[in-house]
């Protein structure tokens, strides 16, 4: 069975999904793009070989042949085209952010449980990732007992000057939170944030790197480290403390160098080095998930759940105090993996 894809938006990730999908799902068939940029659209279709190009999103969600859609554009436009996506009955997968802010994040979560399917899932591609799924496998299966402490850092060499202090934690920090809450299977109760420095590489008045430290509803602490003017590398770790032992993930496996009387290892410089692996396993299970009806990755409600701790985070930088997380009852659309979004003709 194919599945007939439309991605919206060929940005950095529109572009990524794009050439993922080509090379590495032969289960989708990409079938038409869109972007508000006509000759950056027309650039990606004439590489992909796809000839339905748009530059009104709407009209690729409504294009008959489309079946399944992939919105990478920019975070405010996302609400309004995933609200499409559903009233279309098309599955969707929505880069992070799910919306630009909560509210309109939990509109798009009031939507699908009116529709009673799971037809959303959002871009938190690390729960597809082979070393984060290892640990989860350890974890749930009690290898180190009940969790007490997650450790979570999140450095990048660099980022674009309009990167201020609130991206820093809703565009970087926010993976963090996805993956704790999806590791240890428990809510954020309490956001405190704390920030050293700041490092001179930042420009003016951003606040890098920051330290974000979460409680859990079950009593476990996370601690975040969110540092993206690091200058070395990109570089994810992620440490679980229990009470009979430790889980650590490990960076994938590349040529160690010795010479000279040392050893060393690359660090990637990039997101989509780091996660290459990641990215692919999202659409491939993505894809499945259509034709096999079982839901995968993060939910609409996962990604409710990360606008509304990310949002509280921010509140939380400069507090100087913890800021209380406050997601409401989990929709038991979320609580029951049975009911999935429409599979493909
Ligand atoms: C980006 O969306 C990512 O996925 C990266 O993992 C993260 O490091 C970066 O800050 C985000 O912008």
């Amino acid at each position: 069975m194919t599945v007939h894809v439309g991605v919206i938006g060929v940005g950095l990730m529109g572009t990524t999904h794009v050439r993922t999908l080509t090379a590495s799902v032969p289960a989708a068939q990409l079938t038409a793009i869109s972007d508000a940029v006509p000759a950056s659209a027309e650039r990606l279709a004439q590489e992909a070989g796809v000839t339905r190009v748009y530059t009104d999103a709407l009209e690729l969600i409504h294009d008959p042949d489309v079946e399944a859609v992939i919105v990478a554009s920019t975070a405010p436009t996302h609400e309004e085209f995933v609200l499409a996506c559903l009233q279309a009955g098309k599955p969707v997968l929505c880069e992070k952010p799910l919306a630009a802010t909560p509210d309109a994040s939990r509109r798009v979560l009031d939507a699908e449980v009116a529709l009673g399917r799971r037809m959303v899932q959002v871009g938190f591609m690390r729960r597809f990732d082979p070393g984060y799924l290892e640990l989860k496998a350890a974890l749930d299966g009690g290898t180190i007992g009940t969790p007490l402490i997650a450790y979570s850092t999140h450095r990048a060499p660099t980022v674009p000057e309009s990167f201020g202090s609130e991206m820093i934690i809703k565009d970087t920090v926010v993976h963090d939170i996805d993956t704790v809450r999806w590791l240890l299977g428990q809510e954020l109760a309490t956001a405190t944030v704390l920030t050293p420095g700041p490092t001179s590489q930042a420009p003016a008045g951003v606040r890098d790197p920051q330290i974000v430290l979460f409680e859990t509803n079950d009593g476990a602490l996370v601690h975040v480290e969110a540092f993206v003017h690091a200058g070395y590398g990109y570089d994810i770790r992620c440490e679980l403390v229990g009470e009979t032992g430790t889980l650590t993930l490990s960076p994938p496996a590349t040529a160690a160098v010795h010479r000279d009387g040392h050893a060393s290892t690359a660090v990637p410089m990039h997101f989509q080095e780091r996660f290459a692996a990641a990215y692919t396993g999202e659409l491939q299970a993505w894809i499945a998930s259509i034709i096999d009806g079982t839901p995968a990755g993060a939910s609409a409600w996962d990604g409710y759940a990360a606008s509304v701790v990310s949002e509280a985070a921010y509140q939380a930088l400069g507090a100087h105090q913890p800021v209380t997380i406050a997601l409401g009852e989990i929709p038991d659309l979320y609580t029951h993996t049975d009911r999935l979004a429409l599979t493909s003709k």
